[in-house]
């Protein structure tokens, strides 16, 4: 069996020795280099391929993804269509993910960025400690990575509302969807989470509209693709003060230029897409089991709809 390991992250070695423990016996090349024919490619591990090249690979069976987004792939307009496409569930992923969006909640609903500039000015004072249950937080997308957020949120007492597609219980979590759904949660939440797949639907979602529909000194996390937010609009509604902080795990383009006034403003915490990593050794399990599957006839897990966009 051959795979071809096509990304643009680095860790191929850790990512071959991860899967040939997992799945003996398999040739393992790394993109660009494919010592066989192409027809002869059985999988291709994806990230962020180049457009164009997974289509040079004409008998692969499934295209799977290193990430649990799969906009870097169904972007390439040469994509075949017929190739079933998995992307990545994976324990880690998501574990890493909630701590990443209860960290960033409780730094806010702690105020610590306002406790570092009266440190920083030698100052000694204390804040109104805000009760977690009367303080509203949103999170956008209830799938495998926003449905586990939303979890620990609520177990920490916060009063969590969530959006989605389609309908949706969570115990804890206040679930809506619909239009009517994200109008009510823009409007009730203190700290909004996103956690959408980018598509279509949901593209520029994060904008002046969204904004000036949520509570004065709202906070907007945003760990799921930089295509949600419109930036400018962002900017604006933070230099007006209607807007309280934003933290961003994803831009436009990563990194963002250097003249991107996200760097330098005052209310924006960055950082560089780490809100969740690919973690190879847990990921070459589910990836090998995946590849089991197909070798028997099934389909893989976590397949992507195309007509959907995720
Ligand atoms: P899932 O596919 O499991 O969940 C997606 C959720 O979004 C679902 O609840 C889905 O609704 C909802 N959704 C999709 N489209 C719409 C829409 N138009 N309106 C309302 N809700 C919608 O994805 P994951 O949770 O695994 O991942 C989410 C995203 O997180 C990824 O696509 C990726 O972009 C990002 N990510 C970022 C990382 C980082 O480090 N910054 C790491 C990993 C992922 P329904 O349940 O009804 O289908
Ligand atoms: C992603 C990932 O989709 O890292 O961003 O899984």
């Amino acid at each position: 069996m051959n795979i071809l390991f096509m990304s643009t992250v680095d860790k191929a070695d850790l990512w071959k020795q991860c899967l040939t423990a997992e799945l003996p016996g398999i040739n393992i090349y790394v993109y660009p280099d494919c010592p066989v024919a192409r027809e002869d490619i059985d999988y291709v591990i994806a990230w962020k391929p180049p457009a164009g090249e997974i289509a040079k690979y004409p008998n692969i069976k499934a295209i799977l993804s290193l990430g649990a987004g799969i906009d870097g792939i169904t972007c390439d307009p040469d994509l075949p269509r017929n190739v079933p496409i998995s992307r990545l569930v994976d324990r880690c992923l998501t574990q890493g993910m909630t701590e990443y969006v209860v960290y960033w909640v409780l730094h806010h609903h702690r105020r610590m960025d306002d406790y570092a500039r009266m440190i920083a000015a030698r100052e000694w004072d204390n804040y109104i400690q805000a009760d977690t249950e009367q303080t509203p937080v949103g999170v956008l997308g209830l799938g495998e990575l926003g449905g586990d957020a939303a979890k620990a949120l609520s177990a920490l007492n916060f009063d969590v509302l969530g959006w989605s597609r389609s309908a949706k219980s969570i115990n804890g979590v206040t679930c809506l969807h619909g239009a009517d759904g994200y109008d009510e949660i823009v409007s009730k939440c203190r700290m909004l989470v996103c956690l959408l797949p980018l598509t279509e639907d949901t593209r520029g979602i994060l904008n002046a509209d969204t904004f000036a529909g949520m509570p004065k000194d709202s906070v907007i996390i945003n760990c799921a693709r930089g295509g949600h937010l419109v930036d400018q609009d962002l900017l604006a509604a933070l230099d007006s003060g209607h807007l309280a902080g934003a933290v961003l795990d994803v831009f436009h383009s990563e990194p963002p230029d250097p003249s991107h006034p996200f760097w330098a403003h005052p209310k924006v915490t960055m950082t560089p897409h780490m809100a969740s990593l690919t973690v190879p050794q847990s990921a070459a399990r589910y990836m090998a089991d995946n590849i089991r599957r197909v070798e028997r006839g099934e389909a893989p897990l976590n397949l992507i709809d195309l007509s959907k966009g995720y």
